[in-house]
């Protein structure tokens, strides 16, 4: 009974959490994850059910016309309202072995709310995680990735036009560091799409980005380098 209260309470909280990123409503975003921490809900859980979902749906509303530029752009500030408050308290996964990342949106690219949010699981996942931001000129990704030598490069694009950027840094990598671990994501790519490009993985949404971190890492049969 005081198990399906709870169940109930949480559901409840998300769903809040997610309707005031649709709604841009930058107070009940903060009154709501406060609330999540108050009932104990796991914060993570909270990212990915409330202020993600919420933001998804954002992005429908946006391509069924219903929002346009400001109305998206006030999401993400709630969005990032919540966040705030919320990623203090997500724990780190201390069971996962260490790795190192370089993350960016491509060239020509200014999207990153749906990166940001693959950072942040990667640093829930306790991974040091090199963010290069959005826009990122294609030798950028090259000369970090030398510099850190990170476990996996994480590229991100939003647009058909932008994409075939990320093909050219994954040639201009491999090129140097032939065996790279990549991953790529972003609303037009497709796990087809990453293979074909050359990448070795791909997560349809921040919440499947670790684990396919640690497949891609499994699968390369390499040891991380670790945190540096
Ligand atoms: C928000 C938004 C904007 C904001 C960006 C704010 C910001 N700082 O990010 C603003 C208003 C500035 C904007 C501008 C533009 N936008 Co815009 N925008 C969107 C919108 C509505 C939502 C994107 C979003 O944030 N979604 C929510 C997040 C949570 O989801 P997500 O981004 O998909 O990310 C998830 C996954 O894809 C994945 N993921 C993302 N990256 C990565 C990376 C890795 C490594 C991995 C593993 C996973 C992963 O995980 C994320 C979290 O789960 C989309 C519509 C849509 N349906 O996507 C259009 C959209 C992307 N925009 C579009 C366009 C055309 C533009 C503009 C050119 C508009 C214009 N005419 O000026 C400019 C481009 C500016 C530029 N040079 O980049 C088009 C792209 C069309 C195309 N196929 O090429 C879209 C699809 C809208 C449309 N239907 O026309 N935009």
């Amino acid at each position: 009974m005081a198990a399906q209260r709870n169940q109930n309470n949480e559901e409840k909280i998300l769903a809040t959490l997610a309707k005031s990123v649709v709604d841009f409503k930058v107070d009940d975003c903060r009154a709501a994850a406060l609330k999540v921490l108050d009932f104990g809900i796991d914060p993570t859980l909270a990212v990915m059910k409330g202020l993600t979902k919420g933001m998804e749906k954002v992005g429908f509303l946006y391509d069924a016309n219903e929002y346009f530029v400001l109305e998206v752009l006030m999401s993400a500030e709630a969005l990032y309202a919540g966040l705030k408050i919320l990623k203090p308290h997500m724990k780190k996964d201390r069971d996962l072995p260490n790795a190192t990342i370089v993350i960016g949106s491509v060239a020509g690219d200014s999207h990153d709310i749906g990166k940001n949010l693959v950072k942040v699981m990667f640093d829930t996942a306790g991974w040091k995680v090199h963010d290069l931001g959005c826009d990122v000129p294609l030798d950028t990704f090259v000369e970090k990735q030398l510099e850190v030598n990170a476990d996996i490069l994480a590229i991100s694009a939003m647009m058909t036009t932008t994409m075939m950027g990320m093909k050219k840094v994954i040639s201009m990598v491999r090129s140097e560091r032939p065996d790279c671990l990549i991953m790529i994501g972003g609303a037009p790519v497709t796990r087809d799409i990453a293979y074909l490009f050359g990448a070795d993985g791909y997560a349809m949404s921040a919440g499947m980005a670790v684990s396919e971190g640690l497949d891609m890492i499994a699968r390369s049969g390499k040891k991380t380098r670790g945190l540096y």
